[in-house]
């Protein structure tokens, strides 16, 4: 059981759980079109087992029952993505079945009391797009408004909450630099270009949709805390570097109108011209600010080129993706969050939960949202203007690289079957909602 309760937190603090669209639908459905992920997934290398999107939980044909899991545990929010080239097969031309799941998709959610909290991209980029350079191309965040323009045209209206892009570091530093997702590039002009071209889009769809007239508009950022590997001035120097790349460089982009200096000293040859001039239409008004943390990472320097570090084993527990448990770390990203950027905006924890090898008795997860929901009330009892908590997710699902072996969800999947079902964590915070 879990030690807390909805009553441990203020009024009207939303819990929920998120999915993400090409992670759960089955892209092989409803005329939706080839996205770098098919073509990432389909190169051997890439993807556990090759494993892709095409069916995945089939959630496109079986919404209905997976909104009646989240609404019977009690839930108040459901996070959910609208996919691009479902909307868009070409990134273009709309394609009406697309559209019209979204609307379906989204009655159903208020007809079972559920607030739709929407991402309008988590990653699947329409192939066409990624043809001409992708997220290296100023072309890709207009094509982006425009998407958002269709999408939100036609379901906006009832949004409880909206945020462009989810987790911008994923789609540069992770995908251009790292290599580790699509469209699985190492380059670090790739990187600069694709980090500064995700904010631009971030900004120009936020301008679309205030256009046209909607509210409580977002941004979502993951979080990684960097630990240094030990107290000499290298390693101190080489987890900051590491923070400024992965958790300052989107907040102060969007927040302070800069870059980290960190990250400048690499990135500014390679930023595109006049990227300085950008800062107006990236750091927009916004509603709320959410953050997404799973982990942290313990950092050493390393000879070499930029970034001249590296992630070095740590002691604590790990959960199924080898990832070290440190809840210390969601509180700490509050408290920062809140004093050095957002001030009294409401903050949303949009993203947080473990893998588990563990099908059903899923305990470990037990304790890992326990010990996080812990560091959540101490971050709201020293006053951080904390609205909601998401739990990631909904059920077990395309965990992208790693393909379906890494389960993060409370309801268990069977991918042969595709059989739902409730795992203890699942039964855990139902009982914690009640
Ligand atoms: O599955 C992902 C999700 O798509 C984005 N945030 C992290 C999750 C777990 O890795």
């Amino acid at each position: 059981m879990l030690t807390h309760s909805r009553s441990d937190f203020p009024d009207g603090f939303l819990f929920g759980t998120a999915t993400s669209a090409y992670q759960i639908e089955g892209h092989a459905f409803g005329g939706a079109g080839q996205t770098h992920w098919d073509s990432f997934a389909a190169t051997p290398g890439n993807v556990v087992r090759g494993e892709d999107g095409a069916r995945a939980c089939d959630h496109y044909h079986r919404y209905e029952e997976d909104l009646d899991l989240i609404a019977a545990a009690g839930f108040d929010a459901y996070r959910f993505s609208t996919s691009w080239a479902r909307v868009m097969p070409d990134g273009e031309t709309v394609n009406p079945e697309g559209l019209d799941f979204y609307d379906r998709l989204t009655d159903a959610m208020l007809a079972r009391g559920l607030k739709p909290m929407a991402t309008l991209y988590h990653w699947e980029l329409p192939q066409t797009l990624a043809d001409i350079g992708g997220w290296r191309n100023r072309e890709t965040p207009a094509r982006f408004a425009d998407f958002a323009s269709v999408i939100m045209g036609r379901i906006g209206d009832r949004m409880h909450s909206v945020a462009p892009i989810n987790e911008p570091w994923c789609v540069g530093y992770l995908s251009h630099f790292l290599g580790e997702h699509a469209p699985g590039m190492r380059d670090i002009r790739a990187t600069a270009r694709a980090m500064h071209h995700v904010l631009v889009a971030h900004g120009m769809a936020t301008e679309v949709m205030r256009g046209l007239g909607m509210q409580n508009l977002g941004a979502v950022f993951n979080f990684e805390w960097a630990t240094p590997s030990d107290n000499t001035p290298e390693a101190v120097e080489a987890a900051a570097r590491y923070d400024a790349i992965y958790n300052r460089f989107f907040l102060d982009g969007v927040f302070k109108g800069t870059y980290p200096r960190r990250v400048l000293e690499a990135f500014e040859p390679h930023l595109p011209t006049g990227w300085q001039d950008d800062f107006a239409l990236i750091g927009q008004r916004l509603d709320w600010c959410g953050l997404n943390y799973y982990t942290r990472k313990v950092i050493a320097p390393d000879p070499g080129p930029w970034p001249a570090l590296k992630e070095v084993e740590g002691p604590l527990p790990k959960t199924q993706m080898g990832w070290e448990i440190y809840p210390q770390g969601l509180h700490d990203f509050l408290v920062r969050t809140a004093e050095d950027y957002t001030g009294d905006l409401p903050l949303y924890v949009t993203e947080n939960g473990c893998a588990s090898a563990e099908p059903f008795e899923d305990t470990d997860r037990i304790a890992y949202l326990d010990a996080h929901l812990s560091a959540v009330r101490e971050a709201i009892a020293k006053g951080v203007p904390l609205s909601g908590y998401v739990v990631w997710s909904l059920m077990d699902n395309y965990e992208w690289a790693k393909g379906y072996e890494m389960r993060f969800g409370l309801v268990h999947v069977d991918f042969e079957t595709l059989q739902r079902t409730p795992k203890a964590s699942y039964r855990a915070l139902k009982a914690a909602l009640a």
